[in-house]
């Protein structure tokens, strides 16, 4: 058992910022229930706790979040409006909330005294992750604050080898499209033990044993592609929890802070990199246009040069190196 981490005092004069935690997963691994849990385990602990929902559809919450989706778009008005099915309703609603969201960042920004910002996702979870607005959300949070992804694993029914490889395998693509720190949370270990999946982790024959009572063509792909994720299963931080019996609670602020190491270390010098990577593209991309400009001006010039006789009137206007023909107007007069 590990003792929760203190807070480290910061290097810098600057005030430390809040942690933000992104909870994703599958429909029904438990993410509503535990930012609820996690809410009141942190606040026990004596932190500040800031909690986002981003699920315009769920109509039961047991917690009352600081910021609700809810109160800015209605996600069975927006059903109607817009002659929409679920799904689109609850993608167009991310939409609206995403041009709001830089509001939502002012009053995020002005929350200095908070430790942890935890946001709630929809329960589909690629309405947030495979979506637009939730890329557009993530990257605002992650540019602001140090951001951790927190993968939630429904244990009971990764007890089945396919549900546990996919799962694995879309925790690796969420992981490699948002460039965040990620970490799994096997969720429900009241149910059943987690241990299964730590030995399927660490050892790719414990898995090849459950796969071989099954001669199928899957089978083969699951033993392969566990070869395959070994390398990924070797950086990931994770944590066995029940959001009903708050099990596993006490290496939670450990793994966060973990996460949030992670954050300031690799992930933030990386997105610096990126920013100052499009800043030059969009530099040299200017200086393009005005060599382009001096070259246009400078033609010009010539050409006044070669015909400096020519009286003004005669003279072609040339605008961005098209000459314009004056004297045609005249012919051109009924026309307008
Ligand atoms: N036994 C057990 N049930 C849980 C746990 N966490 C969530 N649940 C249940 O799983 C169901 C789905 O939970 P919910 O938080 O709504 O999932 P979400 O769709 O991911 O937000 C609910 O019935 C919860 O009570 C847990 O740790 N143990
Ligand atoms: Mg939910």
């Amino acid at each position: 058992m590990t003792d929760p981490v203190q807070p480290e005092p910061s290097s810098s004069s600057l005030p430390r910022k809040p942690l933000v935690l992104i909870f994703i997963g599958m429909a029904g691994s438990g993410k509503s229930t535990l930012v609820d849990a996690i809410r009141l385990s942190l606040k026990a602990n004596g932190k500040r706790v800031y909690t986002i929902n981003l699920d315009p559809a769920v109509t039961y919450l047991s917690y009352r979040p600081n910021i609700d989706i809810r109160d800015t778009v209605n996600y069975k008005t927006v059903m109607s409006q817009y002659t929409l099915g679920p799904n689109g309703a609850i993608l167009t609603s991310l939409n609206f909330f995403a041009t709001k969201f830089d509001q939502v960042l002012q009053i995020l920004e002005k929350k200095t005294n908070m430790d942890y910002i935890l946001i709630d996702t929809p329960g589909q979870i690629e309405m947030f992750t495979w979506s637009a607005s939730g890329q557009i959300l993530t990257d605002a949070l992650a540019s602001s604050f140090p951001t951790v992804i927190n993968y939630i694993i429904d244990t009971p029914r990764s007890q089945n080898p396919a549900t546990f490889m996919s799962n694995m395998l879309y925790a690796c693509s969420v992981m490699y499209k948002s460039k965040l720190p990620l970490q799994l949370l096997f969720n429900k270990v009241d149910i059943i033990p987690s241990q299964f999946i730590h030995d399927w982790m660490n050892d790719s024959d414990k898995l090849q044993s459950v796969l071989d009572q099954d001669d199928s063509y899957m089978s083969t792909l699951t033993h392969s592609m566990s070869l395959v994720l070994e390398e990924f299963y070797s950086t990931l931080k994770h944590a066995s929890v029940s959001a009903l019996s708050r099990e596993g609670f006490e290496q939670l602020e450990t793994l966060f802070e973990e996460g949030r190491k992670e954050y300031d270390e690799v992930f933030f010098p990386l997105m610096e990199e990126m920013k100052q990577e499009r800043q030059k593209k969009q530099d040299s991309q200017q200086s393009k246009e005005f060599e382009k400009v001096l070259a246009d001006y400078q033609a010009e010039k010539e050409q006044r040069e070669i015909e400096p006789e020519k009286e003004a009137a005669e003279r072609p206007i040339r605008f961005v190196g098209v000459p314009v023909q004056l004297g045609k107007e005249e012919e051109d007069e009924d026309v307008f």
